[in-house]
């Protein structure tokens, strides 16, 4: 048995965060919290009577601080994030393929490079969270954080080489969506259908995006594992 909760950070960034649990032994892990979302996580974890024993970033994020900090210092939880990250501040930095255990569930590393350097996919049973590399009908920009469009194909192609039953649970969604499939983002993504490499580089290359509101905060706070300066 298992525990899955999907969160909203409605303040503004539309950040999708995750909580998983097993059902059994009550170890639960969080994705991508959100700074000012830590009075609710921590009202969820407790309302789920579970204890948090991972908090697990899908990148450095750009567009939010982390809410590590905060859920570290009320549950002594590990921080973790992807080798590709540099992230030397974390407790511990996951490879491709490897494996985070809590209670009997299983969180799967699934390198995802492109949207950032460091971007980490994750697998959970059928479920794949994909932070900001594959989006509902969109993919995370590569205008910043050495982003690289080309690399950014590639981890698609990569993740859409899961079984088309699989769900895809994003990092964000600025559409009131919540949840796809593989499949569906196979035959719906407009950054994918009809396009090659070449053509999908060509549009990363000029969508021409805003920058990110908090960036210039975000970024140096979130490359401290969220600790003030
Ligand atoms: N309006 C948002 C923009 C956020 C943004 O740029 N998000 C990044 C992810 S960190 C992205 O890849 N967005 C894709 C898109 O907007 O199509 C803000 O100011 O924070
Ligand atoms: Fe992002």
């Amino acid at each position: 048995m298992a525990i899955f909760k999907q969160l909203f950070d409605d303040q503004g960034t539309s950040t999708l965060t995750y909580i998983l649990a097993d059902a059994d032994t009550r170890d639960a892990i969080i994705i991508d919290p959100v700074l000012e979302q830590n009075e609710r996580d921590l009202k969820v974890l407790e309302s789920l009577d579970v204890t948090l024993r991972y908090i697990v970033e899908t990148h450095v994020h750009a567009d939010h601080i982390t809410g590590a900090p905060g859920l570290k210092a009320a549950t002594h939880a590990q921080f973790v994030a992807g080798r590709g990250t540099g992230l030397s501040c974390s407790d511990r930095m996951l490879d491709e393929g490897d494996s985070l255990i809590f209670g009997n569930e299983v969180l799967h590393a699934i390198a995802t490079p492109g949207h950032t350097n460091g971007c980490m996919s994750y697998r959970w049973r059928d479920r794949l969270f994909t932070g900001d590399a594959l989006l509902i009908e969109a993919c995370g920009r590569t205008d910043f954080q050495e982003g690289d469009p080309g690399m950014l194909y590639d981890s698609i192609q990569k993740l859409l080489g899961y079984p088309d039953e699989y769900l895809v649970y994003p990092g964000h969604d600025y559409a009131e969506r919540r949840v796809s499939s593989i499949g569906q983002e196979r035959l719906r993504n407009p950054y994918l259908t009809g396009n090659n490499r070449q053509a999908f580089i060509d549009k990363m290359q000029n969508l021409d995006l805003p920058k990110p509101r908090r960036i210039d905060i975000a970024v140096p706070a979130n490359q401290r594992c969220g600790k003030a300066a």
